[in-house]
């Protein structure tokens, strides 16, 4: 038995209710409900079935693109099923059953749908080590521990994709909350980071910015965790930030990145926590923005 068939299982509902077969599809998703180290408001392992029952009512048009998803080819291969015994052995399942998914399907890319944002480290694993990282996120998740002596945590997973990648390949945008450690670890390490106050300020030049970074990769990976956006227009996620991006904000600087489509080896979107969400206000926003992307960073188009 495949581990693709031993730990996947079929989803409830298909996203966007796309059912093609993963060896005709371009883009593969990957559910992971699981939120074992969310230390403020837990439910993350209810995203990726909201995410998927929000998005059958999403119109499939893109506005920016002119192209309509339901030209794309899709496989929901379903979720992972949790380990709840150590985030490690998490991790390491969610590597292994990415990796079987990569050499069996390998025209395709996956989208995982998290989830807490700490899968985002055993998707990066599952790549080539020359990838970059472009992470859109409210916080930096650079600390060595949290809480003290947890170093596999939401709020170290940036620090450990920077530890294992080197931090000149991590760039992280739409931060705008950090504690002092966090702050001075990005500066010491040059790690390029575009605070939700500049994309604010100055649009421009932060989308620049964020051009020439990817110009010079070779790779890329996206992630997208659903609390780089404003409460006003997000509130269900794990740690809510004041002072966020808009959602249009967030499209129109992910259209604009991909001028660079052919570099992105794979996506994730993270942190829609249901519980939180009652008027389904973020987990609609997510399945929007997950269509857009795939849209977007589509060969076809
Ligand atoms: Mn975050």
């Amino acid at each position: 038995m495949s581990l693709i068939e031993l730990y996947l299982r079929k989803p409830n509902v298909y996203f966007y209710g796309k059912v093609q077969e993963p060896q005709e599809a371009e883009y593969l998703i990957v559910g992971c409900p699981y939120d074992s180290t969310v230390s403020r408001r837990p439910g993350t392992r209810f995203g990726p079935f909201a995410i998927r029952w929000a998005s059958l009512e999403i119109e499939s048009f893109s506005l920016r693109k002119l192209e309509d998803f339901e030209d794309i080819k899709v496989a929901d291969l379903g979720d992972l099923i949790p380990t709840y015994s150590s985030i490690e052995d998490y991790l390491n399942r969610l590597e292994r059953v990415l990796s079987e998914i990569k050499r069996e399907y390998s025209k395709a890319r996956v989208f995982v749908i998290g989830g807490e944002h700490t899968v985002s480290y055993a998707c990066i694993k599952a790549l080539d080590k020359s990838t970059g990282v472009i992470i859109f996120d409210a916080h930096m998740d650079l600390r060595q521990e949290y809480p003290y002596g947890n170093p596999w945590t939401h709020a170290t997973v940036s620090r450990r994709i920077c530890e294992y990648l080197g931090p000149e390949a991590v760039l992280l945008v739409g931060v705008r909350a950090f504690c002092k450690e966090e702050y001075e670890y990005a500066r010491g390490h040059k790690i390029n980071f575009i605070s939700a106050l500049s994309i604010k300020k100055n649009p421009a030049d932060s989308l620049k910015n964020i051009l020439e970074w990817l110009s010079s990769q070779k790779y890329c990976y996206l992630s997208i965790d659903m609390d780089v956006i404003d409460p006003s227009q997000a509130p269900g996620v794990s740690t809510p930030e004041p002072e966020g991006i808009t959602v249009s904000t967030l499209l129109d600087l992910l259209y604009n990145i991909s001028e660079y489509k052919e570099i992105f080896r794979g996506f994730d979107l993270v942190e829609v926590s249901p519980p939180y969400d009652p008027s389904e206000i973020t987990s609609s926003a997510a399945a929007k923005i997950i269509m857009e992307v795939m849209t977007y960073f589509s060969a076809k188009n």
